[in-house]
């Protein structure tokens, strides 16, 4: 962690202890790390004695692969989610248009504390605890909550280690350090159960998502010339098989498999006409730059947009065209 981070630390910490009642926020369509992270905080700061909510931008329904988290009755309905709150912290998250109606409410807080691993353009919060040299926000909240000295019990742990696991998809992917699996290890210790997790989150998935994957397999697409494999996912195939966007998160990492491509891209088709890109890269896109493109975000080896007015087969055909200038 450079000095920036450590003084961020710092203040991130002082303006938490400081406050009797919390009001927490993470990104809409929360993953493993977003959620994992804002109720790791939120438990351990309700048994610090303050008075906690926390929420995200609608949709208001948590992934069923995560349902198992401890502290899900932190959650309150973004309406309910208070409108000036003094201290609001916001998780995964850096720019207030990825906290959906919540962002009215960031910029509106007495004091906004970011915790983020996303570097952005934005100057957002008064206190910005943000390295992007971390694997995820699991990692930045355990040292808060280190710098804070709160207890981390089995129900934080669990949650942090979820945090953890997501976004390092198992401990897989490139930004997993040596201190990622050290802060692991000690999440384990304080009673978090890794297998336990990992049945929750990738070792079960309704009948009807197979088929709607099989669905999506089966109209995929390879560009070998550029490098791409594509897809499509319709509203009507998760219908079909009555299963809901929440249970295809997992859908990405099946498309990415294709050894003949660098560049992975599922398109997300709603029945509204919004067409949600998800794209991977290997390594030698940078798909961030290109979702930037787009109008959307994230980073060199994961990002989405969303985009209107096309069909997705157009959205497809120009990401293929737009791949060249991103290697
Ligand atoms: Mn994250």
């Amino acid at each position: 962690m450079g000095d920036q981070v450590t003084g961020a630390l710092q203040a991130a910490a002082e303006a938490i202890r400081n406050a009797d009642r919390l009001a927490l926020a993470c990104h809409v369509g929360p993953d493993g790390d977003a959620l994992g992270s804002m109720l790791g905080l939120g438990l351990a700061a309700r048994n610090a004695g303050k008075e906690v909510v926390a929420s995200f931008g609608t949709p208001f329904d948590v992934a069923p692969p995560l349902r198992f988290l401890p502290g899900l009755d932190l959650l309150v309905p973004p309406a309910d989610f208070p409108e000036e709150p003094a201290v609001m912290v916001v998780f995964d998250c850096s720019s207030a248009d990825r906290l959906g109606e919540l962002g009215a409410n960031a910029g509106k807080a007495g004091t906004l504390v970011v915790v983020d691993h996303h570097v952005s353009p934005d100057d957002f919060g008064h206190v910005a605890l943000i390295d992007s040299t971390s694997a995820s926000t699991g990692e930045l909240v355990h040292a808060l909550l280190g710098e804070l000295g709160w207890p981390i019990d089995a129900g934080i742990a669990e949650c942090l280690l979820t945090a953890i696991i997501t976004d390092t998809g198992r401990f897989q992917y490139q930004a997993t350090k040596p201190e990622t699996l050290r802060i692991a290890a000690r999440l384990m210790e304080a009673g978090a159960v890794p297998s336990k997790i990992t049945q929750n989150v990738y070792e079960k998935t309704p009948f009807g998502y197979l088929k709607a994957a099989g669905a999506a397999l089966e109209r995929a697409t390879l560009h070998p010339e550029e490098g791409v494999v594509a897809t499509v996912l319709h509203e009507d195939d998760l219908e079909a098989n009555g299963i809901d966007w929440g249970d295809t998160d997992n859908l990405i990492d099946l498309i990415r498999l294709a050894e003949e491509a660098d560049v992975a891209v599922l398109a997300k088709v709603f029945r509204d006409g919004r067409i949600k890109l998800s794209m991977r890269s290997r390594g030698a896109t940078d798909v961030g730059g290109l979702a930037r493109a787009l109008g959307g975000g994230g980073h060199r080896l994961a990002a989405g947009a969303t985009l209107t007015g096309e069909t997705p087969e157009e959205v497809i055909q120009k990401v293929v065209s737009m791949v060249e200038d991103y290697r």
